[in-house]
């Protein structure tokens, strides 16, 4: 070898010994074996009387039975087996179980010894696992058995949330080991290194390291601990070492302080810089390297004002971003780390610079995405609703915001920790009564001791305590004064109220508590993306009505100067288990589906907010639409169709024929858009620039209004009754149009009146109940109670015709929603009705009603064959013998 190949030999060797020392990390996801339900640990080891099922983590037993038509979900134990097989050589090192997140209580066992448990579904957690495992019979493994439960439990948070509680091993688990002497791996499952910026402008900043670094080794050691930080480009900028003397099984802290670094690169959300913290414990006697702990460092500062909002880097800055809950169809809360991180890129495309992780901490992807793409992030522990009044629940208060903090310190991203959300929504006892009193005292304690802990543990970010739009009670009860930063979660014009209230709340705070920072933390509006209407209205749960929401609340941000920012609720549609919706189990404020396709709200954020040119066509994914025209005459149905974009003036082609240009406005533009029967290509492209474009394909069925007509032969239709909008079934991309009155020539009801459930009064028409046995709930949940007669007044031929009915009075009580103060609980008198259906008067169906088919809010389905002769066409007599008659969906169709 020449002595130049020895150099660079040496050279590479340092390079490899510095950069590959850290923790030796295998996950363990594949092959567990599951039980789900109570048994005996035992049993479970010697796998009697168990059924085992094979999965892979992360994995959780709720996927399916969240959605069914059954209220409810299991929530109990579950069980999970495996068998590691460890190096031998790690019988000379420190080896841990390491768990991201399992719901919500778990304990380990290996070998047949209890390692150990934790408490709460959202954090992370190891266990130290040499003195467990054996190593002279290496081929054996070792067992490992893990017992979940996410039953409830009044002493750990969340008690009760509009959201799911998941049961499962649902984030990764790993095996970890590293040599005897280490960075603290005993410090609540964090990496027991701390670092902090104590001083940052934009010409200097250093940076501070604290830990434990931990001997578990008989004998004693003297280290050097040699802490580096590289730039992008992996230049070293800074050097740090410190020299320790460590006892034998001892924990020893240490702490290095940088020099000042020139000019650093500062991170922001526009230009996230991120600087590498590398620290290894080196042994000198041996020269041997230990352990190395690595970081992500952003020199930044920030601050949030009362009266001029968010500033990062001395720039004012408004936070704009949305929530995000972990879940996501058919997968529960058992995600691959991709698609948390494709849910933050989500949010960076939109154009937003924050994100509320909320109402848990979540898998490590999403702040490791944030550090690296540019978001800022806050992140809370679920108190949610209310608490409970022990020392059991405080103390795992405590720990799940301690846990927290520690575990997700590291990362420049985190600029706020938060805790409780609404925690006044579900307060016990009798409003009046002196226990509820006492319990808001409880409540503020709690409050407080969460707020001192959370600056104790981390004095350099801010606290935050997001609350409902109850302004009196919580400034009363003093909860507006214990954190920095005040959130609030406002519905107005949703859940209360109308838009303009948003404003008046707004301003409320800022004159009485003209000292304390704001930030919206919730607002958002049901948008079921099936339903569509022309004339939106309050709480019909429409895309329409979601998007003049949105509207107003974007525009109130960004024009309050106080107000800090806002985060949309929710980035994502999620499950909510006991919600009674038009999508029944199902919260869809996201602003994207719970597949995670973008609605019209994304694009609009996105048009406002991002500073790439953008051109969207709105909804585009309603690709099947149907459209009643005024005459058989026309040509055309013309309808509004919106275009998001950032550009100044969009042009529109509809089948290749230019319609014009239209200047934006606040980020779109609404044009009247001609569409013809079939397929329409509708091309919208930025007028000064044609590259900048989107374009879709629309089918249109157009209907004339004479059932008779040459021109546009009638095939087949659906109408819900009792219904202003129009509805998609995703299944088979069918329209259903809303009830109209009969006119002659025409289709349409006769005589009675929309039904409206009682006790829900935002909900205009209908009801909210989950009707069993159909995925098109929307279809039953609307109805024409009384109806007399429902008219075709189609041409001779043979046709199919389908009813749909569903009993909605059921003289069943259920609870009203907790998030919708507006409603209440109605006790209903069961309904009794008899009716005849009579087709062209000849008897369909007699005596119909609750004494046989038609059973509380269950789908009911019928079809028959009608000959049409002699021009008479289709009528359908509904004729009450016992109370009233009903219909909730009709459909026609042609067969010859
Ligand atoms: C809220 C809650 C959130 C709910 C949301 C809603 O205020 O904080 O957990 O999901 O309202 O959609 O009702
Ligand atoms: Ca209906």
């Amino acid at each position: 070898m020449t002595q130049r190949k020895i150099i660079l030999l040496c050279i590479l060797f340092a390079f490899v010994t510095v950069f590959s020392q850290e923790k030796i990390k295998q996950s363990i996801n594949s092959n567990w074996q599951f039980y789900k339900g109570k048994a005996q640990t035992t049993d479970i080891e010697n796998g009697k009387n168990v059924d085992w099922e094979d999965v892979n983590l992360p994995h959780s037993w709720n996927k399916s039975d969240v959605m069914d038509d059954q209220w409810g979900y299991y929530r109990g134990e579950g069980w999970y087996k495996k068998t590691v097989f460890v190096n031998p050589s790690w019988k000379n090192k420190s080896v841990y179980l390491y768990f991201e997140g399992a719901s919500q209580t778990t304990e380990v066992y290996i070998n047949g010894k209890k390692l150990g448990s934790h408490i709460g579904g959202y954090n992370f957690f190891s266990f130290p696992i040499n003195d467990f495992l054996q190593f002279d019979n290496p081929e054996k493994g070792n067992q490992i058995v893990v017992k979940v439960d996410n039953s409830y439990n009044e002493n750990i948070p969340p008690l009760d949330a509009d959201f799911t509680f998941y049961g499962g091993i649902y984030r990764d688990v790993y095996l970890v080991a590293t040599n005897e002497v280490h960075f603290d791996m005993s410090n609540k499952a964090s990496n027991g290194v701390f670092v902090t910026t104590p001083l940052v402008s934009a010409s200097s900043a250093n940076f501070q390291l604290k830990g434990i670094v931990e001997n578990a080794s008989n004998s004693s050691k003297e280290i050097k601990i040699t802490t580096k930080l590289f730039d992008e480009n992996n230049v070293e900028i800074a050097n740090i070492t410190s020299d320790l003397k460590l006892k034998p099984n001892t924990k020893t802290e240490f702490k290095q302080l940088s020099k000042a670094i020139q000019n650093p690169k500062l991170w922001s959300p526009d230009q996230p810089n991120l600087y590498k913290v590398v620290s290894v414990i080196l042994d000198k006697k041996t020269k041997q390297q230990l352990d190395l702990f690595s970081a992500p460092l952003g020199f930044r500062w920030f601050e949030f004002t009362a009266d001029k909002g968010f500033f990062l880097n001395g720039k004012p800055t408004k936070l704009i971003g949305a929530n995000r809950h972990q879940d996501y169809k058919d997968l529960a809360n058992a995600l691959p780390d991709a698609l948390a991180e494709k849910d933050m890129q989500l949010i960076k495309d939109m154009g937003g610079n924050f994100v509320r992780v909320a109402h848990y901490p979540q898998d490590p992807t999403v702040l490791e995405t944030c550090d690296r793409i540019g978001l800022l992030a806050m992140v809370e522990t679920p108190l949610v609703n209310r608490i409970t009044e022990t020392k059991e629940f405080e103390d795992n208060s405590l720990e799940m915001q301690r846990e927290m903090i520690r575990q997700s310190f590291n990362h420049p991203s985190v600029i706020v920790w938060a805790y409780m959300n609404e925690i006044l929504l579900r307060p016990r006892y009798d409003e009046k009564s002196a226990e509820r009193q006492t319990y808001y005292k409880n409540v503020a304690a709690l409050a407080q001791k969460l707020e001192n802990l959370t600056r104790e543990e981390d004095p350099s970010r801010y606290t935050m305590l997001p609350n409902h739009g109850a302004f009196d009670l919580y400034n009363s009860v003093g909860l507006t004064k214990i954190p920095m930063v005040v959130g609030w979660n406002l519905y107005q014009g949703w859940y209360s109220g109308e838009f303009g209230g948003l404003e008046k709340y707004l301003e409320k705070h800022h004159q009485v508590l003209p000292d304390k920072p704001v930030v919206i933390t919730e607002f958002g509006a049901d948008a079921d993306r099936r339903m569509r209407s022309q004339n939106p209205q309050k709480f019909d749960k429409t895309m329409d009505y979601a998007m003049l929401y949105h509207k107003h609340y974007l525009n109130a941000i960004e024009n309050l100067d106080y107000v800090a920012g806002g985060t949309i609720w929710n980035l994502v549609e999620f499950n909510s288990e006991g919600r009674a919706e038009s999508w029944p189990h199902m919260n869809n404020k996201g602003i994207i589906s719970w597949d995670r396709i973008p609605k019209d709200a994304y694009y609009f954020y996105q048009a406002r907010l991002s500073k790439k040119p953008i051109v969207s066509i709105g909804s585009k994914n309603w690709t099947h639409r149907s459209g009643v025209l005024a005459s058989e005459n026309e040509e055309f149905y013309y309808e509004n169709l919106e275009v998001f974009s950032n550009e100044n003036e969009i042009t529109l082609k509809v089948n290749g024929q230019n319609l014009g240009s239209q200047k934006t406005k606040e980020g779109s533009t609404i044009f009247k858009v001609p569409f013809k029967n079939g397929i329409n290509l509708v091309e919208a492209f930025s007028t000064s620039n044609e590259n900048v474009k989107d374009f879709v394909s629309i089918n249109y069925t157009l209907y004339a209004p004479n059932l008779n007509s040459k021109k546009y032969p009638f095939e087949n239709i659906r109408i819900s009754l009792g219904d202003k909008r129009q509805y998609t079934d995703e299944l088979m991309n069918q329209n259903w149009l809303p009830e109209q009155e009969y006119k002659n020539g025409s289709w349409g009801y006769v005589g009675g009146q929309v039904y409206k459930m009682p006790g829900n009064p935002q909900i205009p028409y209908g009801t909210n109940k989950l009707i069993k046995g159909t995925e098109n709930d929307p279809i039953y949940q609307t109805q024409r109670e009384g109806i007399e007669a429902f008219n075709f007044d189609v041409p001779d031929g043979k046709y199919e015709m389908t009813l749909y009915f569903a009993e909605l009075v059921s003289g069943n009580t259920r609870e009203a929603l907790a998030y919708n103060l507006a409603e209440k609980s109605v006790k209903e008198e069961k309904a009794f009705r008899v009716f005849d259906v009579l087709v062209n008067g000849e008897l369909l169906l007699e005596n119909f009603g609750n004494q046989n088919y038609l059973e509380p809010e269950k789908a009911v389905e019928m079809k028959t064959t009608i000959f049409v002769r002699v021009g008479k066409g289709i009528r359908v007599d509904f004729k009450a013998k016992t109370g009233k008659t009903i219909l909730n969906g009709i459909e026609l169709k042609r067969i010859f």
